[in-house]
């Protein structure tokens, strides 16, 4: 009798053990890795985001899931962002949508010069759009979140203060924001913004257009003196991770990204119109640039020729298929709620 309790305690244990052993949720105890690349530099308000998220993943899954973070394009580059995540270089990554504007054009139309006043409202009418269109485009990824930077404008070696003085001067832009510079009258250089500190320096552009954070950020102030507050478009981003990472991860933490979707966008939006700030203050403090705001009138010169944009968007965008003024109808509205005009 004794014996054989003795055998039965026995295979309980070994079963007991062996349960432990191979539950899902012992080997849980060993991290979920994950890697997250990025185009521009560590200190770029896209890699600041991106740390936040990390830390935040981190602590909300009690350090079920670990997060190797690759700014710098050292994982993948600003136009391979999307494709080297769908084919597993990187589980996930940060793209500027505005880098490829044939391919996200929905999502694109929050570049539009439709008046969106700053980062955290572009976020979130961004992430509100997708939300409702739930575009063709990222049919092949998880979206993690998205958000748009502040509104752009002109930094330059010599002062621009009027049309005239944007007259084939060559400045850098990327993607859709070449249309309005062009308007302008200026010629418009595509390329990154990775690529723009050297175009600069090597005198290849006079300057270029994008949200002010970058004076600072890539030390811009040291050779653009001259800012022109154009308040004109804000550029989309998003984060993207593999489908088939996405579909691997335990339920409790694929709630932790998802919840954190509409968060992220609005504290990144947040994160960089204060940045602005600083950095404008900074690049005054420290470089002593000079701030144009365009006089009246001629901001409704500048305006109007804006409007043509618009325009032959949505005949474009419907000749795809798409609902192109509720689009842009939508984008009003939402930034009319979110910025509460
Ligand atoms: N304005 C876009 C996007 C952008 C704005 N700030 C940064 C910093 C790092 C990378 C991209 C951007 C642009 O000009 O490219």
């Amino acid at each position: 009798m004794r014996r054989k309790l003795g055998f039965i305690m026995a295979g309980v244990f070994f079963a007991v053990l062996f349960t432990i052993t191979w539950s899902p949720a012992v080997s849980m105890a060993k991290p979920i890795k994950l890697s997250y690349a990025n185009f521009p530099p560590a200190p770029t308000f896209p890699c600041v985001q991106m740390e936040r998220w990390k830390k935040e993943v981190q602590e909300r899954t009690n350090g079920k899931v670990v997060i190797d973070t690759y700014p710098g394009g050292t994982l993948l580059g600003a136009k391979n962002m999307i494709d080297g995540v769908i084919a597993g270089q990187a589980d996930i990554g940060c793209l500027c949508m505005a880098y490829q504007p044939g391919r996200f054009v929905i999502t694109n139309a929050t570049s539009l010069p439709l008046g969106i006043p700053n980062s955290r409202t572009g976020s979130q009418v961004l992430w509100d759009l997708y939300k409702k269109y739930n575009p063709e485009a990222f049919a092949k990824v998880k979206v993690l979140t998205m958000f748009t930077t502040a509104p752009s404008s002109i930094m330059s070696k010599l002062p621009i203060r009027n049309l005239k003085d944007m007259k084939n001067v060559d400045l850098r832009a990327s993607g859709g924001a070449a249309q309005i510079l062009k308007a302008w009258g200026a010629n418009a250089v595509g390329m990154p913004m990775p690529a723009t500190p050297e175009a600069l320096q090597k005198g290849v552009v006079k300057g270029l257009f994008s949200s002010l954070e970058v004076m600072k950020d890539f030390k811009f102030a040291e050779l653009c003196r001259y800012v022109t507050v154009t308040g004109a478009a804000v550029y989309p981003f998003a984060v993207v991770m593999n489908m088939d990472k996405w579909n691997s991860l335990p339920k409790d933490v694929r709630k932790v990204m998802e919840d954190l979707g509409a968060q992220q966008s609005a504290w990144t939006g947040t994160y960089m119109d204060n940045h602005v700030d600083e950095s404008i203050a900074w690049s005054k403090e420290t470089h002593g640039i000079e701030v144009i705001e365009l006089s009246r009138e001629e901001k409704v010169k500048w305006d109007e020729l804006l409007e043509p944009i618009t325009l032959k968007w949505i005949k474009d965008a419907k000749a795809e298929g798409l609902p192109a003024e509720a689009i842009v109808d939508d984008i009003k509205a939402f930034t009319k709620m979110y910025s509460g005009q």
